[in-house]
């Protein structure tokens, strides 16, 4: 058996898990948010890696259904939360480049917030810059509704794609992520030159800006000195299971 097989079990039968990790503010060291972050522990397969899954996901045209397992699975346990009368913050859902772009994905997300009466405020989302490069009427049309709504929306692994900062200042997103891959050399004199141009670039443009992928003190530090006020990554903590983040 192959993943391509398995991937359609798995959404049916549940066997994806979403994991939670925290976003950081860097001063305080207090949970800001979270990003949810798929995993796949197949009975049959084993361990498979999201980075396996979401591309033939994408490929086998299930990425929209994936997708929609996560919201639904953190819109569910939100709501289990809210019945326990548990503090929650914002979660953040990656949703893929050619679903954001889908003038059904406002519906699905507005019906599943009435359906399970969750704040949509509760509801941060992460998109890549190749989202940007296929700016459509409909994608515009998605970004405007989505921030109405008071859903957040950041702009993953950014550094790592193409988009133009003009498109950057005109759209109506909320964060950037510095990708991991910066994060990793800014111990280097020039990996922090790039790291405190990105956060100018987003100060510029009056963008929020997050680290992604913050592994040691020493990053932190050098993040702290840049300005840089928030952080996500294994030294703050690893992604953990929604329910044992949650309960
Ligand atoms: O969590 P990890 O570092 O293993 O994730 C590897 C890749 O898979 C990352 O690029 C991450 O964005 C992606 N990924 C993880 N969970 C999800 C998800 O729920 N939806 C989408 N679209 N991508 C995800
Ligand atoms: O593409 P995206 O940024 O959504 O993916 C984030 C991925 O990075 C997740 O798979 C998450 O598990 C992983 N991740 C988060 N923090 C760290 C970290 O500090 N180190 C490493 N190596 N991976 C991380
Ligand atoms: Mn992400
Ligand atoms: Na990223």
């Amino acid at each position: 058996l192959d993943v391509e097989q398995r991937l359609g079990v798995a959404l049916d039968e549940n066997l994806l898990q979403v994991f939670l990790q925290p976003k950081v503010d860097l001063l305080s060291n207090q949970t800001i948010g979270y990003e949810a972050l798929l995993r796949w522990q197949d009975p049959i397969l084993g361990s498979v890696s999201p980075i396996e899954f979401i591309k033939i996901a994408e490929e086998m045209s299930l990425a929209i259904q994936v997708d929609r397992y996560v919201l639904k699975t953190v819109f569910q346990t939100i709501r289990r939360s809210i019945d326990q009368d548990i503090r929650l913050l914002p979660i953040a859902v990656n949703i893929t480049s050619c679903h954001f772009g889908d003038a059904a994905l406002i519906d699905y997300i507005f019906t599943l917030s009435n359906k399970l009466d969750v704040p949509l405020e509760l509801l941060d989302l992460e998109v890549t810059e190749s989202v940007l490069l296929e700016m459509s009427p409909q994608v515009e049309k998605n970004l405007q509704w989505l921030r109405q709504s008071g859903i957040k929306i950041s702009i993953d692994d950014f550094g790592t794609g193409y988009s133009s900062l003009s498109y950057i200042r005109k759209l109506a997103v909320d964060t950037l992520k510095i990708d991991k891959s910066f994060i990793d050399e800014i111990t280097d004199e020039t990996g922090q030159k790039l790291v405190a141009a990105v956060i100018a670039i987003a100060q510029a443009v009056n963008l929020d800006v997050i680290a992604e992928g913050v592994e040691t003190k020493q990053q932190l530090d050098i993040l702290s000195k840049l300005g840089c006020k928030k952080g996500q990554g294994y030294y703050f903590a690893r992604p953990k299971f929604i329910d044992d983040v949650l309960f």
